[in-house]
Order: structure tokens, then C-alpha cells, then sequence
């Protein structure tokens, strides 16, 4: 069984909650970033807790030790479960914001390789192994990498082994549902659900991962 995360990068808070209630029976976990929250505020998440699904921070956290700390300290402390958190910063960097997750009872993951074409212009040449190889080695929860790109997927599988690995990438970005949910614990959609006509349809088609 995979997991199906959606994405939720919409920018109203209403629309959000929406989407979300509508595609909740159909989905394990709801994943939202800097657009919906800047938009929309904190005040979403209470919007999403009565869904009782588990909420996923997506602030790509990047920074010193103590901001990474003061960051995470507020993603928790707002009611999120999880956080997803650069690498490249190190591994004291990387430390704090696990333990920080861990210390609310919560998860945090590492961004191994993006999915976008330019993410081959850093996220290349053994850098994405090292990333997996430090999350492993710094307690994280699991790691992201990315669905456009499946062989990379199973090369950082051999790294975490039976660690998460939640994948985004599919669909609006030209990665294959069905190739990358057989590598993954987490299959991340956005904009194939929220932009359908009708978003819990397109929900229930795609949740076919979890059986
Ligand atoms: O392409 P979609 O609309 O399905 O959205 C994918 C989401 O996952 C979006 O929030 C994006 O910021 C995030 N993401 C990636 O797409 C690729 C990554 O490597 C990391 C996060």
C-alpha cells in the first residue's frame, strides 16, 4: 500500500478547505507550503485539523541551526505533524529541525533531489546520495526524491532503506502514478487533483496506490 498526499499549493483558504474536505476519504495526508499559509495564514491548518488527517509542512526549511529551531518550534506548535527540510545546509542544521519534530511527537524529512529539469544542475554528481546518506544518518523520518525521475527513486532506496520516501512529481510534472508508487511510501499529488473539475473524483482515481 502507497500513500496518497495532496498538495495543496491553492491560494484561498476557503477553496483549500474545500478541496481538502472533498478528497479527505480518498487521501492520508495533506501536504501545504509558503503559497497557501502566505496567502491564507496559519489559520489553515486549524481550517484542515478537523479532517483528521496528518498535516504536512512543506517550507523547504534551509537555514542556521537556531532559525531552523525557531521555524520548526512554530510549525509544531501550529498544529503540524510534520516538516520538510533542506539538506544542503548540514547536518547540524538538519539535526535540529529532526529533533525539534521528534520532540513534538512529529516527523521530518529531507529534500534528497527535486523533481523539476533544473534540480539536475545541484541535485546531481553523488549530491543526492549524500543527502539520503545524511538523513539517514541524522534520525529523519524519510526522505523526499523525486517521481519524474524513478531510477534515481531506486538508487536513494538502497541508501534509506526501509526509511519513508514520499515522492511528488507526478502528473503536472510528467511523473507515471503507477512506475513511482511501487518504489514509495508516499505518492505527492497537487495540481492533477485541485485543478480537476472535480478534485475528489480525480482524488479516488489516483487512490488507487493505496490498495
Ligand atoms: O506538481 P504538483 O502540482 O503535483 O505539486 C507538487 C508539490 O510538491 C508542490 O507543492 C511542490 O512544491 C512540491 N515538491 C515538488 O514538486 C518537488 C520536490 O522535489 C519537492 C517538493
Amino acid at each position: 500500500m502507497t500513500e496518497l498526499i495532496l498538495s495543496l499549493d491553492v491560494l484561498d483558504r476557503k477553496w483549500a478547505a474545500r478541496i481538502a474536505e472533498s478528497c479527505a476519504p480518498f487521501i492520508d495526508a495533506v501536504k501545504i507550503g509558503y503559497p497557501l499559509v502566505l496567502s491564507a495564514g496559519l489559520g489553515v491548518v486549524e481550517d484542515l485539523a478537523g479532517l483528521g488527517l496528518p498535516l504536512i509542512a512543506d517550507f523547504k526549511v534551509a537555514d542556521i541551526p537556531n532559525t531552523n529551531r525557531l521555524i520548526c518550534e512554530a510549525v509544531f506548535s501550529a498544529g503540524f505533524d510534520a516538516v520538510i527540510a533542506h539538506g544542503f545546509v548540514g547536518a547540524d542544521a538538519v539535526r535540529t529541525c529532526v529533533e525539534v519534530a521528534h520532540n513534538h511527537g512529529g516527523a521530518a524529512y529531507i529534500v534528497a533531489e527535486m523533481s523539476h529539469p533544473g534540480a539536475t544542475e545541484f541535485f546531481h554528481g553523488g549530491v543526492a546520495e549524500r543527502l539520503a546518506t545524511l538523513a539517514v544518518s541524522s534520525r529523519a523520518d524519510g526522505i523526499i526524491a523525486p517521481a519524474t525521475r524513478p531510477d534515481r527513486v531506486s538508487r536513494l532506496r538502497e541508501i534509506v532503506g526501509k526509511k519513508t520516501i514520499y515522492s511528488p512529481g507526478v502528473g503536472a510534472q510528467g511523473g507515471d502514478l503507477d512506475t513511482v508508487a511501487r518504489l514509495v511510501d508516499g505518492v505527492i499529488v497537487g495540481r492533477s487533483i485541485y485543478e480537476a473539475e472535480d478534485p475528489a473524483t480525480e482524488a479516488e482515481r489516483f487512490s488507487r496506490i493505496r490498495r
